[in-house]
């Protein structure tokens, strides 16, 4: 039986673990006012991006933190509760110079930031959240953790765009007064980083989580093996990494994730409610696997490393046991690691393997993705081979007709759209872009802002059949972080939004003003994104 604690000791105790975190036990006045801020006007609960569901500005309710702020959960909140409210600390700590002590306590009228798991609008769901920010504090509440990380980052966007900076900013930190009611359009809200054609380290692809999550994306589809490169340990096949490993386009050093790493990646993502999604590219994008290993070729000859950036030359031998004993240890040692439902296939451009040897390769490479306790997504082309219902196509070319993908949305697949001429964050925004490719056509922050999943593929036009989005970025012309930021930003916010908004919110005009003042943000956190002359930046 629990002891009920009055209100008076619960009190007490809280104001005992505010001195004992050496805060001041009785209100006093903040420290000196701080230099004049940017108006809160400029920045309201529907300047979010992705565009909440429902925002309701009120200018009278804003929230200023002090140095006497708590970031408040229930009594006995739970673990993943507590670790948002950590997260939250962490983020507003090194820019406001607060203690903003993480405390578990009912509502004691100390001004707080309460995270409150449970009692959200039904409608919130299992990823959306309710914000309240009042004079008095500021309320989210959410179903799941994961829909407290998502109200979180909303949060954000109404401090001021110091608040990303990594040291002690002077300026009024007052959240933008309003209500918030928000859940997302699409389950899966996915970036693809190729880090097989380039290598990117464990902390560059932690950097990129970092920035993906502020704009609720939730899924980050790694491409661990192509052509130029194996990028995950396997313990069966050491000369994956040894060989297959050890370069990538240009001739470098290549590089490639231990299984320790791999699962230290899969942590952060996790922490940061990013789920990961592996790919192992095949019957095609093979060549550094089997420059690893002779028996992995027809011809028991490895061809030698390439550091090229052709595509369509290599294949899998799909006559050969080997093979796929070979992509059983694969699968297996990489789904034992991670602990997100989807495995990646590949199935893109095997256009030397035949339509009839394609056939085969999948009748037996499905069955072993779900003995493994996976389900399948595949480029679009795995269509073709009529996969099992839970298999997901991801469709990625600019045609928008593929008779395919529409008898498999009919069959029940849910369809990834990642249109190329849309969502290919590789592509040159221009014709003076430094960086990038050129095939799908030039992508402006517009173009890859106008578009909708629902009518990319003639035929799919149900958001019942679509699984969601996907942000791809390919690495043949990209090798750091810069480079990432370059590409990815700002078009990936479009995506973000396209991905998590109701289609009712999507326009241009108000979109590009609410990109805009995202460009201080990230200026603030270090980003360096790509100030396209289409928007008005601040
Ligand atoms: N197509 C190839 C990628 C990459 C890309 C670059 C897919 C599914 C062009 N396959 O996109 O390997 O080379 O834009």
């Amino acid at each position: 039986m629990t002891k009920r604690l009055s209100r008076t000791s619960l009190l007490g105790t809280a104001v005992v673990s505010l001195m004992a975190l050496g805060l001041p036990a009785v209100a006093t006045s903040a420290s000196a006012a701080p230099a004049a801020a940017h108006p809160v006007s400029e920045r309201t609960v529907a300047d979010v991006i992705p565009a909440p569901v429902q925002a309701k500005a009120n200018p009278k309710a804003d929230f200023t933190l002090s140095p006497l702020t708590v970031i408040r959960t229930d009594f006995g909140a739970s673990p993943d509760t507590k670790q948002v409210a950590n997260y939250l600390a962490g983020l507003l700590r090194p820019s406001t110079g607060y203690p903003l002590p993480v405390i578990a306590a009912p509502n004691f009228g100390w001004p707080a930031i309460s995270l409150v798991l449970g009692h959200a609008d039904p409608s919130a769901g299992t990823e959306g959240y309710q914000l309240d920010v009042a004079k008095s504090g500021v309320t989210l509440r959410a179903n799941t953790a994961t829909g407290l990380f998502e109200g979180v980052q909303s949060l954000r966007q109404l401090l001021p765009s110091q608040v990303e900076a990594k040291t002690v900013q002077h300026t009024k930190w007052t959240v933008s007064g309003g209500a918030i009611l928000d859940y997302p359009r699409f389950g899966t809200r996915s970036a693809m980083l190729d880090v097989a054609r380039h290598f990117f380290n464990p902390t560059q692809v932690e950097t990129y989580i970092d920035q993906l999550s502020q704009y609720k994306i939730n899924t980050l589809h790694l491409h661990l093996a192509d052509d130029q490169g194996w990028r995950i340990e396997i313990k069966s096949w050491p000369n994956l990494t040894k060989i297959g490993g050890s370069t990538e386009v240009g001739g470098g050093a290549g590089g490639f994730y231990t299984q320790a790493q791999y699962t230290d990646i899969v942590k952060y993502a996790a922490a940061r409610h990013i789920t990961i999604v592996p790919e192992i590219d095949m019957p095609g994008h093979t060549n550094a696997a089997q420059a690893s290993y002779p028996e992995l070729n027809c011809t028991g000859i490895a061809p030698p490393l390439y550091t090229g950036t052709d595509v369509g030359f290599s294949s899998y031998c799909v006559s050969s046991p080997t093979t796929y004993k070979f992509l059983d240890d694969v699968i297996r040692e990489i789904s034992a690691i991670t602990p997100g439902k989807y495995f990646g296939v590949g199935g893109d451009e095997a256009h030397s393997t035949s339509a009839a040897d394609y056939a085969t390769f999948y009748s037996h490479v499905l069955p072993i993705v779900a003995k493994y306790g996976k389900a399948a997504v595949g480029w679009h082309e795995i269509a073709t081979v009529t996969p099992p219902v839970s298999a997901v196509p991801e469709y990625w070319d600019t045609s928008g007709t593929n008779a395919d993908v529409v008898a498999a949305a009919a069959r029940g697949n849910k369809i990834l759209m990642a249109p190329a001429n849309k969502a290919y964050l590789d592509q040159k925004y221009n014709v003076d872009s430094p960086l990038g490719l050129d095939w799908a056509g030039l992508v402006e922050v517009k173009d890859a802002y106008d578009w909708d999943p629902a009518t990319t593929v003639k035929g799919v036009d149900k958001d019942s059949e679509i699984a969601g989005v996907e942000a791809a970025l390919w690495s043949e012309t990209i090798s750091t972080s810069d480079n990432i930021e370059y590409l990815a930003f700002p078009r990936l916010l479009g995506d973000a939004e396209i991905a998590w908004s109701p289609k009712s919110t999507h326009n241009w005009d108000n979109y590009s003003q609410r990109l805009a003042k995202q460009g201080p943000r990230m200026t603030a956190e270090g980003i360096d994104f790509y100030r396209s002359p289409q928007v008005n930046w601040q």
